[in-house]
């Protein structure tokens, strides 16, 4: 039964019906069903096998965005569901995070961002297409302790690695951990920027900012 929910999930994105993912989310959540199980075992699946099809020229854009508006649906349920089953805990760290400037994948950033604030962490969300300038001044303003740059691109993996060049420039990198993630970005990569951690996705993510965090 519940195989054949997380399925039917995976399907209704794959068939870019955002109602079905949505009633269908909530069905599996009043079946019982994790929240963190119905993003890692539906609507994940889901969304890679949308983003194969656009690779290979099946699916267009207009595919992606009807996609991306029903995990984003789904997610509006699930995100309350994900941090009311998190204890209060002291706050390990304080976390500015957003997408690099040129790239507006926003869903694993936020939901990487819901974990963090899930697990105690102060976390303070940019957005997508977030200019360098906005990460320092965010982390002055903040005092944060660690930064967190997602992207979904080759062509804006890039922008990780100027932001940490900013950081050396302006002083801080001292100051700040950064970790960063998005399907592209691989531990090599973070180590050849001189990344301080890399996570594959959101449940990594918060045990590597707990690690960094110290
Ligand atoms: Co885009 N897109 N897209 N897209 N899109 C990808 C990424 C792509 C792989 C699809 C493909 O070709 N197979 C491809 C990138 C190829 C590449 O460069 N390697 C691609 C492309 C090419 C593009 C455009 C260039 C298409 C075009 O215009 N011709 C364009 C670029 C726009 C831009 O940013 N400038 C574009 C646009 C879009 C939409 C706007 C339509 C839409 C996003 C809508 C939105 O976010 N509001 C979209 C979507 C939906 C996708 C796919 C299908 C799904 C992404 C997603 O939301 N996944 C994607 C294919 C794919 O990834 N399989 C694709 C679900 C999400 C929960 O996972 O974001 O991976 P993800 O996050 C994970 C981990 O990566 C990790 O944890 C998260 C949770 O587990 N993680 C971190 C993420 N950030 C992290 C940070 C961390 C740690 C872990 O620490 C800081």
């Amino acid at each position: 039964m519940s195989n054949e929910l997380l399925a039917q999930i995976a399907q209704s994105l794959v068939d870019g019906d955002p109602d079905a993912t949505f009633d269908l989310t909530q069905k599996a959540l009043a079946a019982g069903l994790e929240p963190l199980k119905i993003i890692r075992e539906g609507l994940m699946p889901g969304m890679n096998t949308v983003g194969e099809f656009f690779g290979s020229g099946e699916y267009f854009l207009p595919d992606l965005i009807i996609a991306a508006d029903g995990m984003k649906r789904a997610m509006e349920i699930l995100e309350p569901e994900l941090k009311a089953r998190q204890e209060a805990l002291e706050t390990p760290g304080t976390v500015v995070m957003g997408t690099v400037k040129g790239d507006i994948h926003e869903i694993g950033k936020s939901l990487v961002a819901t974990m963090l604030s899930a697990n105690g962490f102060k976390v303070y969300d940019l957005g997508v297409d977030v200019p360098i300038s906005t990460f320092i001044n965010k982390i002055k303003e903040t005092n944060a302790n660690l930064l967190g740059l997602s992207a979904l691109l080759t062509t804006t993996m890039t922008m990780q690695r100027e932001v940490i060049k900013t950081l050396i420039a302006e002083g801080l990198r001292d100051q700040v951990k950064v970790m960063v993630g998005g399907a592209p970005v691989t531990r090599s990569w973070a180590e050849e920027i001189g990344a301080d951690g890399y996570a594959e996705d959101a449940m990594g993510a918060v045990a590597l900012a707990k690690k960094l965090a110290g």
